[in-house]
């Protein structure tokens, strides 16, 4: 099947990379986003999210005439459905007295109500929202069908995960292998078609229902995975053990691979995406909700962590790093550091948080607008998210813009003992070892 023209619902993360991508590789574009602000800014040349080299794709896409925008489709051969999946915050699910969340489905619906008019036969229609097994078939298809049509025999219909990391989008887009589950095997041949525009990794045709799993699957062996190395730094706090040290030796295993540790599980992805199964199952699904509930007790577990460093927290002042979800992106969504915070101020702590990709931070928490704004005046210092540019942080600079001489590194970036060396108490996540160092011990025998 070829395509000319294809409408993309939704210009977030993911909506806006792919109709960019798909616009610089010669297909017209129309980018639809129901929020104004979106499309002004867009208007105006600006971006609404980081991501690397995003601004210049957006940029050359704009200038070719391939990308235009609006707040509403057009008739094409094709429309994407690219909208967020997140769940209630104000309502919840319930089995054996255990709370579990809901999906928020508003925003695929009403994105899918507003290609009704505009679905003529022969198109293409492919949802790529993260969605809870039997979206496609149970909610879209059914919606899609009121124009009189009739999924996989007038128009196509399919399924198509994205699997692109934050921070390395662009790339994962083109490179990664890509699952298309069609309605009916001709459907996922016409979405293979209409990826094949830019996907240079491999393209997988299965049926609607498997891709939706696939997507669900990979993001809950994550969390499921991040959750019992979370355990075990609890565990080796308690055994004074090293986890990080620990987790390396047991990483020489050929079979073994355990992830990191942190402060919990953030984003609009894994921290969400196990609720779906959870919801949609909860009678076989214990081990999966077992393991969100021990990632997002992980804030929790750092406030301990730094009360324990502390004494006491009421009064306190400290100097929060990094507030983003994970590593060198500015999405501060589900953050499970701004949690941390948050925690820190109910328990009477005064803290002043520092995130370099997104100075104004969130409400609620007191920003600083830079590193050394947030250092003065500190009893300790944590560091929450592995930043870059906080991983690059000497310990003998910092003594001399602080008086704290305490640190909590909940993200194993900073080397204890050079940490210890320049007179700060040291405390790490998952760590029960004390820090090697001349001034740890001199303070811990005064
Ligand atoms: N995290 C840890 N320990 C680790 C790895 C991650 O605590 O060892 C934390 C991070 O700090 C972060 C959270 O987990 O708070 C999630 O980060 P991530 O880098 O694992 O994943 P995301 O949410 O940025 O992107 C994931 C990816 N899925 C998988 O790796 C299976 C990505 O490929 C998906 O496209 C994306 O979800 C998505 O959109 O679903």
């Amino acid at each position: 099947m070829k395509f000319q023209k294809i409408c993309v619902l939704g210009l977030g993360y993911i909506g806006l990379p792919t109709a960019s991508t798909f616009a610089t590789h010669g297909i017209q574009v129309l980018g639809v986003d129901v929020n104004p602000q979106i499309l002004t800014i867009l208007k105006n040349g600006g971006l609404h999210i980081h991501e690397p080299g995003l601004r210049t794709l957006v940029e050359a896409a704009l200038k070719s005439g391939k990308l235009t925008i609006s707040d509403k489709p057009e008739p094409a051969d094709a429309f994407l459905i690219a909208v967020p999946t997140p769940f209630y915050s104000d309502r919840s699910g319930e089995y054996n007295d255990e709370p579990y969340k809901l999906a928020d489905m508003r925003a695929v619906t009403s994105a899918t109500e507003a290609i009704v008019p505009y679905l003529q036969k022969g198109n293409l229609v492919v949802l790529e929202s993260t969605s809870p097994p039997r979206t496609t078939i149970d909610l879209v298809q059914p919606i899609l069908e009121r124009s009189g049509l009739k999924a996989g025999r007038d128009f196509h219909l399919a399924y198509s995960p994205e699997r692109v990391l934050p921070g390395q989008i662009l790339r994962e887009l083109i490179e990664n292998a890509r699952v298309i589950g069609g309605v009916t095997p001709e459907s996922a041949q016409a979405g293979a078609d209409l990826y094949s525009a830019f996907v240079k990794g491999d393209i997988i045709q299965t049926d609607a229902t498997t891709a939706e799993m696939v997507k669900l699957m990979e993001n809950t062996y994550r969390d499921v995975n991040i959750a019992i190395a979370n355990e075990f730094s609890r565990l080796a706090e308690r055994f004074g053990v090293n986890v990080w040290e620990a987790i390396a030796l047991a990483n020489r295993h050929p079979r073994v691979k355990i992830l990191s540790p942190g402060p919990g599980v953030g984003g609009h992805c894994i921290s969400v995406d196990p609720w779906f199964f959870v919801e949609a199952a909860p009678d076989l699904t214990p081990l999966i909700y077992t393991a969100r509930k021990v990632n997002d007790e992980q804030p929790h577990y750092v406030m301990t962590l730094v009360q324990k460093a502390l004494g006491s927290l009421k009064g306190k002042r400290i100097a929060a790093l990094g507030l983003a979800y994970k590593p060198d992106v500015d999405d501060l969504r589900e953050s499970p550091a701004a949690e941390a915070v948050h925690l820190l101020l109910d328990a009477g702590a005064s803290v002043r948080a520092y995130e370099p990709f997104k100075v104004e931070g969130l409400p609620g928490i007191p920003m600083a607008v830079s590193l050394s704004e947030a250092l003065q005046g500190a009893d300790a210092i944590l560091l929450l998210v592995r930043h870059t540019q906080f991983t690059k942080m000497k310990a003998e600079e910092v003594a001399g813009m602080t008086p704290a001489r305490v640190i909590v590194d909940t993200v194993n970036a900073w080397d204890g003992g050079a940490w210890a060396e320049a007179g700060f108490r040291v405390f790490q996540l998952g760590s029960g070892k004390a820090q090697a160092g001349r001034a740890v011990s001199n303070r811990r025998e005064a």
